[in-house]
């Protein structure tokens, strides 16, 4: 299993080299335009990162379970840009 340091590294060079910015990477993911990622966009995130399809569900799990501070089990905007910035400082 990928360990979370090469997880955490796909999901940058995905935002930093396909996007110009988080904002816009945030908003290519959220396909239903309602302002969060929810399990299935967060999936797709993952796999355009280049996760392994094995692991992708429980990547997002955690990442739900990891970044997702309101409990709604959505990624909202604020969230998401607190795991970028935790992403860019561990990377
Ligand atoms: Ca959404």
């Amino acid at each position: 299993m990928a360990s979370k340091e090469d997880i955490l590294n796909k999901i940058q060079i995905l935002i930093t080299h396909h996007f110009a910015t988080p904002e816009e990477a945030y908003r290519y993911f959220d396909k239903d335009s309602d302002g969060k990622l929810k399990r299935e966009e967060i999936i797709e995130l993952l796999k355009k990162a280049e996760i392994n399809g094995f692991i992708r569900g429980i990547v997002a799990n955690k990442l739900i379970e990891g970044y997702d501070r309101s409990g709604d089990e959505y990624v909202d905007w604020e969230e998401f840009k607190a795991a970028i910035s935790k992403i860019a400082k561990e990377s």
